[in-house]
């Protein structure tokens, strides 16, 4: 009997654990523990790092896991460099199930940028209003940027202050829709959106919003990751699981 490990964290990952739930098998969603309530799934959670591959190996090892389904978002590079490693180690079936990158429509203005240390250097110029759509974890990066007035959306409540001087702050968390996308940012008079190449349909509100206002879009290309069995197909992730 299958016993399956979901790396978690992204709406695909919420769906998978559904149809996990559905048809009875045993699995448990993983996540890292970076926001205050993740959402409650059908499936056991397990919520924190394993500790590095050795840590990860001993997770497998112990609680015999059969199969692992690496669901992570694609800037979660770690975690899945992380899974190819410890499933190579322990020879556990790995597969993951991933999501498209975005491509921009006819009309769109993108820039692209490799990584977040590119998108912080091409803010370089007068000071414009910026939309930064890319969460909490790479915000003091853009210090470098201070001339900036910068929209931040945040999944929870900063505890501290952001050490950017002119911000304001949105507490929401996707998935999110483009009409209310398209307010925020005439609401802040947004000139610039910086966004993760995250894809999927969680987030793909802002740039359906930055086309109907014709704005500008400085999109953050993913990083690099080691090769691995990857499908967009969930019924493939199905198939693979129970074979
Ligand atoms: C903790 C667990 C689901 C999953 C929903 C998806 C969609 C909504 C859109 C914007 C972009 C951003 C951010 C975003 C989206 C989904 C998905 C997605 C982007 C939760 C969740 C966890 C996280 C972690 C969080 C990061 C942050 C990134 C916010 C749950 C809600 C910006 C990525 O404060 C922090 O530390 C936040 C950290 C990693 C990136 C960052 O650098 O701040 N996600 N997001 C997961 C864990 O603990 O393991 O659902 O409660 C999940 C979701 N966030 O099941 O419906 O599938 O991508 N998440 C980005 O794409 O740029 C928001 O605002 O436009
Ligand atoms: P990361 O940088 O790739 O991983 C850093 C470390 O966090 C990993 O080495 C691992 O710690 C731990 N970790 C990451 N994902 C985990 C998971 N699902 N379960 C248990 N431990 C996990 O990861 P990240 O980019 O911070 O992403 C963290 C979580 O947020 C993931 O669930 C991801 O799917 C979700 N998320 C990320 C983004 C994003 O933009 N990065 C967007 C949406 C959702 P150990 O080495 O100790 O095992």
């Amino acid at each position: 009997m299958p016993n399956i490990l979901l790396l978690g964290g992204t709406m695909e990952a919420s769906a998978m654990a559904r149809r996990l739930a559905d048809r009875g098998l045993a699995a448990t969603l993983s996540y890292m523990g970076r926001v205050e309530r993740p959402k409650p799934q059908p499936i056991a959670v397990r919520i924190g790092g394993f500790g590095g591959v050795p840590g990860l190996i001993q997770y497998l090892t112990d609680h015999q896991i059969t199969h692992v389904i690496d669901a992570t978002h694609p800037f979660a590079a770690q975690m899945s460099s992380n899974a190819v490693a410890a499933c190579a180690a322990t020879g556990t079936p790995l597969i993951a199930l991933t999501r498209p990158a975005w491509q921009p429509g006819p009309g769109d203005d993108w820039q692209r940028v490799p990584d977040m240390d590119s998108a912080v250097a091409a803010l370089a110029g007068p000071a414009r209003r910026i939309m930064l759509a890319i969460g909490r974890m790479h915000l003091a990066e853009f210090a470098a940027q201070p001339q900036h007035h910068y929209l931040l959306r945040l999944v929870d409540a900063p505890s501290e202050i952001p050490p950017l001087p002119h911000h304001s702050v949105v507490v929401d968390r996707g998935p999110f829709s483009a009409e209310a996308d398209e307010a925020l940012m005439r609401e802040h008079r947004i000139d610039l959106i910086v966004a993760k190449n995250a894809g999927g349909i969680g987030s793909v509100s802002k740039l359906q919003a930055a086309r109907a206002l014709h704005l500008p879009v400085l999109m953050i290309d993913r990083p690099q990751l080691p090769p691995r069995h990857e499908t967009h197909d969930p019924e493939e992730v199905l198939r693979f699981v129970t074979a």
